[in-house]
């Protein structure tokens, strides 16, 4: 798979990038650390960084799509004790490759990111969790971080001010639940990677209970360029509520996988072709539009929406981290949803038992329909089981295995319904 495209549409973060050039040097040369320079020799207040963030419009890019501005305010402001801030870089979602990319390509805009982040905040000691499997990218990071701490851009008196930010890499160990904020703080404190419950918010209570803020490794290499631009150019680049870039994972039935960093607002269609349209040029059947944890869309209706958090909302599903599975017409329904539903049973942590029961039971009945032993009832039973378990849990691991279900159910509910009374699929590739 091709992973690094440059072919979108105004891009911020990948723009420019060319494999090679992502070192200190060159990321000077295009525009880096031009921003934080500009914020300490301005000497602008946190409350006027923080309000540039709000008027950027900049949500999360990990998968709530929270306002990143208001995240920043949570933290307080006349805290005497320690306070920290953490990158997710614990990318994990099925489907999702974009941080990986970020880090390889673009390390620096993540460091400038969580250093104006930092100094906005107050907050004097940072990490950066990266996936446990992802090795060279976590080997460039550090290079990164050396070049910026030998060139003043992190440490102690940054740039000749008042201010000190000390960064630091930390390698995760692979599962996909130190994703989950909480579950992350724990596995940075040297614990078993467990969600805690919410609130309190890392904001009041984060790591080694101490007022953290997290972001994903896009939300923060966006900072650099909401200042570089202005917050209100950056914010008319998308919809309202919607502003800036986002990187798309494209992966599945396309001719071109890759990411491709796109205008929030871009009609799937457009991302569709940027992608070199469905592979074979075989008809759409669905698209996962944000991760494996959301509902799946039909492809007409995928086809009419645009790729921003209100609109993919309205189809019914999720912008989640942005990693975009498109399925064609020769997918099985049933395949695909055992291969999800395997995937939220095998990483679940244990702790609450709607999930971790519920993911078994919920893996088990998709594989016996796929293997035509399903019964009549079991769509009813699937429904009921994913409904004890949305809602119910300690963290949203349990909504994601059980949302997908029911979208599959609720969209293609005469492809379960062949399977159960005739023993095999009703695609034609797969009889
Ligand atoms: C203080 C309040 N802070 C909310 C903070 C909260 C968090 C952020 C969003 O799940 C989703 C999940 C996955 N005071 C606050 C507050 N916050 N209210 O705002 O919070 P929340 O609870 O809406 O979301 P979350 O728990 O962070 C993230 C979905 O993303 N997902 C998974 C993606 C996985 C990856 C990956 O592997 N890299 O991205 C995809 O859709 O299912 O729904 O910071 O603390 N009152
Ligand atoms: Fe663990 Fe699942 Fe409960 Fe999340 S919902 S805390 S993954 S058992």
């Amino acid at each position: 798979m091709t992973s690094l495209h440059n072919r979108h549409i105004k891009p911020l973060i990948l723009a420019g990038l060319t494999g090679d050039n992502w070192g200190l040097e060159e990321y000077v040369k295009r525009g880096g650390y031009a921003s934080l320079k500009r914020i300490l020799s301005e000497g602008m207040t946190s409350d006027q960084v923080i309000a540039e963030i709000k008027a950027s419009t900049l949500r999360g890019r990990g998968g709530a799509g929270f306002p990143s501005g208001l995240k920043w305010s949570f933290m307080p402001k006349n805290y005497e004790g320690q306070k920290y801030l953490v990158c997710n870089s614990d990318e994990g979602e099925p489907g999702t490759f974009k941080d990986r990319d970020i880090l390889r390509y673009n390390p620096h805009a993540v460091i400038e990111g969580m250093a104006i982040a930092a100094y906005a905040m107050g907050v004097s000691v940072g990490y950066n969790y990266i996936h446990g499997e992802i090795f060279a990218e976590y080997a460039r990071f550090e290079e990164a971080l050396e070049q910026a701490r030998a060139a003043g851009f992190l440490g102690d008196r940054i740039l000749g001010s008042a201010y000190s930010f000390q960064l630091h890499a930390f390698h995760g160990y692979g599962a996909y639940i130190c994703g989950e904020e909480t579950a992350l703080l724990e596995s940075i404190e040297g614990k078993k990677g467990q969600p805690r419950f919410k609130p309190p918010f890392p904001a009041s209570y984060g790591l080694y209970g101490k007022p953290t803020t997290i972001n994903n490794t896009e939300t923060f290499a966006a900072v650099p360029f909401i200042f570089q631009v202005g917050a209100d150019a950056y914010a008319a680049m998308g919809k309202p509520n919607n502003g800036g870039t986002k990187i798309f994972s494209v992966s599945g039935d396309v001719e071109n996988p890759g990411n491709y960093e796109i205008p929030l607002g871009t009609p799937f269609a457009e991302l569709l072709k940027l992608a070199g349209g469905v592979r074979g040029g075989k008809k759409l059947k669905a698209v996962i539009p944000g991760g494996s944890s959301v509902p799946v869309v039909k492809g007409d209706l995928m086809m009419a929406t645009d790729m921003d958090y209100d609109s993919v909302a309205k189809a019914g599903s999720m912008l989640g981290s942005g990693a975009v599975i498109v399925m064609d017409e020769t997918r099985c329904m049933v395949k695909s949803l055992l291969r999800l539903s395997y995937f939220y049973f095998e990483e679940s942590c244990g702790q609450c038992t709607p999930c971790r029961e519920g993911t078994g039971w919920l893996y088990r009945m998709v594989h016996r329909i796929e293997n035509g032993q399903g019964r009549a009832e079991d769509l009813d039973m699937l429904n009921s089981i994913a409904d004890n378990i949305q809602g119910r849990t300690i963290c949203a691991l349990g909504d994601a295995a059980a949302m997908p279900v029911r979208a599959m159910i609720l969209n293609f509910r005469e492809e379960f319904e062949y399977h159960i009374e005739h023993k095999h699929c009703l695609v034609p590739a797969y009889v």
